[in-house]
């Protein structure tokens, strides 16, 4: 199907909790600042500034690694509230911009623009308008990419952080695309890109010559998405209001385990995850999943739901180790573990019905796959 070329701009904000901490916080300028969790306690990194990450700090790295990595950073809570009107106020302008708005974080967006301008280069200065007027008006830095679909767009917003600005053009992206990586394709996570690699697969150009068919005998239908998107095809549209359904985190296994402990381990880890991704879009569930694979590949899941709702790990974690607990025989190791919140609503409402309801109250509803 021969479609019209369109425009796409992706904008992501630079080391984005950091930058507003350093932003509201001068003398944190210019040196390592990590927020998120304590590291005294068992926290994560949510995110760290450029200046923590020449150090290897990261997203998602337990805080106690970041302290002995870069023990002089200035470690800071999370500030969701502050984060969440800096959100507001970035959507606000990409809306005056195109209506074709699809929020993805609250620090990143992908943007339509193919009415509002001729060709990319227009749409290369229109991306830099949007930078200008960001740090006009949040006095921060997003990273811009433009393209003519949202996957290119993407990585082009990812290629010269922090404060870039790519294009990826129709001519370019062939020659692009051979030579990345496959970790930089979308969907491919760290197990994928092993089972790859196992079969001499590290670049989009090997990921062509394996071909569409043999992608999809191995990794199935999103084993030919990824052949389409490494010959620069992806149609998706951006899609202004997404509807989400349920907020969920899992991860499969390096190795399979059998030891329920290291699996409440991982299944704190994922619910914390939950939580916080939760929190951000200020919503709470009603019903809550766990989500077992076994090492057959078998999928089970459990799921209970209450009145008001669950949004703190805190509160998930008792229910989902006693759901595990009666799901694990010994006999059987678990491959992949996950967390899902679903029958979302809005935090106010969720804190209105604390006040009043018990938290005994459990109303439960089971279902298997
Ligand atoms: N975040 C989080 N936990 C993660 C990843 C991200 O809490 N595992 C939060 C903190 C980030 C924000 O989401 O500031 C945006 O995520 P990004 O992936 O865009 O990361 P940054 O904006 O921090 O850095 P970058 O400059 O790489 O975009
Ligand atoms: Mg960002």
């Amino acid at each position: 199907m021969q479609e019209q070329k369109r425009a796409i701009i992706h904008i992501d904000l630079d080391a984005f909790y950091a930058s507003v901490e350093q932003r509201d916080h001068p003398e944190y300028r210019g040196k390592p600042v990590i927020v998120g969790g304590s590291p005294d306690r068992r926290g994560v990194v949510a995110t760290a500034s450029y200046e923590a990450r020449q150090f290897g700090v990261h997203s998602a790295m337990p805080s106690r690694t970041a302290f002995r990595l870069c023990p002089s950073a200035v470690f800071l809570p999370v500030r969701f509230e502050v984060y969440r009107a800096v959100s507001q106020q970035i959507m606000a302008i990409f809306h005056q911009h195109t209506v074709l708005v699809e929020p993805l974080s609250l620090d990143e967006a992908f943007l339509d623009v193919t009415e509002s301008v001729h060709g990319l280069d227009e749409a290369v200065q229109l991306a830099r308008e949007i930078k200008r007027q960001i740090r006009e008006q949040t006095e921060l830095t997003a990273s811009a990419g433009v393209s003519y679909c949202k996957f290119l767009a993407k990585i082009a917003s990812d290629r010269n952080k922090p404060d870039g600005l790519t294009v990826i053009t129709t001519q370019e992206a062939s020659a692009f695309l051979e030579a990345l990586p496959i970790e930089k394709f979308f969907g491919v996570g760290k197990v994928t890109a092993a089972r790859l690699r196992t079969l001499g697969i590290q670049t989009g150009a090997d990921l062509k010559r394996l071909g569409e068919l043999r992608l999809r005998e191995v990794l199935g239908k999103h084993g030919a998405q990824l052949y389409h998107y490494a010959c620069g095809e992806d149609n998706r549209p951006v899609e202004p209001v997404r509807v989400r359904k349920s907020v969920g985190k899992e991860v499969t296994l390096e190795h399979d385990i059998r030891d329920q402990e290291q699996m409440e381990r991982i299944l704190e880890k994922l619910a914390t995850q939950v939580e916080h991704r939760l929190i951000e879009l200020g919503l709470a569930g009603k019903t809550l999943t766990l989500k077992v694979r076994w090492s057959n590949f078998d999928l089970l899941t459990r799921a209970i739901s209450r009145p008001q709702g669950f949004q703190q790990a805190g509160e998930m974690l008792p229910v989902l180790y006693s759901q595990l607990s009666r799901l694990i025989d010994g006999k059987q190791a678990v491959r992949l573990l996950g967390v899902t919140v679903s029958g979302l609503f809005s935090q106010e409402a969720w804190l209105r019905e604390r006040q009043v309801s018990t938290p005994s109250l459990w109303s439960k509803e089971l279902s298997q796959e």
